[in-house]
């Protein structure tokens, strides 16, 4: 079993570092604006910037260093990959959806500004995630820009956390087996972080075993983060979270913990965080970055 170790130095500056330099290349893609549509910017940054673990970003960026990609490329494709996120935060926390007030410990996008502002702040971040791509500073051969916005869109559609979330709101009214809740999982949460890992290898034009590898990790740690996430929400501090907690149990919506318990659900976030670092053995101890997000998502608190 992987030991619940203290977060690494190194992980925490490497984790910081890529949430600075995410910030600074969203802020160029948002700038501050005179224009009178100004509060649709306004409210794409404030849902973007300012708060956020940047997990997604962190993984774009140390899987593009493996296979030696300009970093300026994967610092765009990272902040894509944290819009269409906080897109999908932004949605979810409507009165439609999860009707939460507060999101990274401060108010929801639709609570600071207005519903119809919220959700075309989320529509403006998930087409300009597309546009950014589409743009040859993304990568010079379009082969590679098509094959990133192919694996985004299927990441984020349908059949990812688009499809994810359908189930999970019709599991309000519904009593999912293990097996479903593990399937909308990673629909909702795993995808995308597959696309995250994927893409430096994508970037890179690195082999399909390599790519193999990569996604099967994130899935892995993808499920492993649900998992945790259910503890959390009957066990965390809200101040921590910046949310309130037993949201699941209040939209009556099955989880890992209401299914298994928590010990249980705790040991298989173990088991899977195991396996997940195991799929990283082909990078030959180059991948450590990789290895320290998967003990860092067992222990976070937020
Ligand atoms: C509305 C299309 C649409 C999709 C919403 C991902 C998602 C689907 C909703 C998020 C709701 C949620 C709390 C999911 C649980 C797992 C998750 C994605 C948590 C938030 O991710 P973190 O912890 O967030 O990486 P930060 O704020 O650190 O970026």
């Amino acid at each position: 079993m992987p030991s619940l170790r203290e977060t690494s130095p190194e992980l925490k500056e490497a984790l910081e570092e890529t949430a600075m330099l995410v910030d600074k290349t969203v802020m160029r893609m948002l700038p501050e604006t005179d224009l009178p549509e100004a509060q649709l910017y306004d409210a794409m940054r404030y849902g973007t910037l300012g708060g956020g673990k940047r997990l997604r970003p962190f993984m774009v960026m140390q899987s593009a260093k493996l296979f030696g990609v300009d970093p300026a490329r994967a610092r765009r494709v990272a902040a894509v990959v944290e819009m269409v996120h906080s897109y999908s935060l932004i949605h979810d926390d409507l009165p439609a959806m999860d009707n939460a007030d507060m999101r990274r410990g401060k108010l929801a996008v639709h609570r600071a500004y207005d519903e119809a502002t919220a959700v075309l702040a989320g529509d403006g971040l998930l087409t300009l995630a597309f546009e950014v791509l589409s743009e040859p500073e993304t990568h010079e051969d379009p082969n590679v820009r098509c094959a990133l916005i192919a694996a985004l869109a299927s990441a984020s559609g349908i059949q990812g956390m688009v499809g994810g979330q359908m189930l999970d709101l019709i599991g309000e009214n519904e009593s999912f087996d293990l097996g479903t809740i593990s399937r909308l999982q990673r629909m909702k949460t795993g995808k995308l972080m597959a696309f995250a890992c994927e893409a430096g290898a994508i970037l890179g034009k690195a082999s399909d075993s390599y790519k193999r590898a990569l996604c099967s990790y994130a899935y892995d740690l993808g499920l492993a983060f649900q998992v945790t996430d259910d503890i959390l929400d009957v066990e965390a501090d809200p101040s921590m979270t910046g949310k309130p907690a037993n949201q699941d149990e209040k939209a009556g919506k099955a989880t890992f913990v209401s299914t298994m318990g928590k010990e249980q659900a705790r040991q298989r976030a173990e088991m899977l965080v195991e396996q997940a670092i195991r799929h990283l053995h082909v990078f030959q101890g180059r991948a450590i970055m990789l290895e320290e997000l998967a003990h860092f998502v067992l222990r976070r608190r937020a």
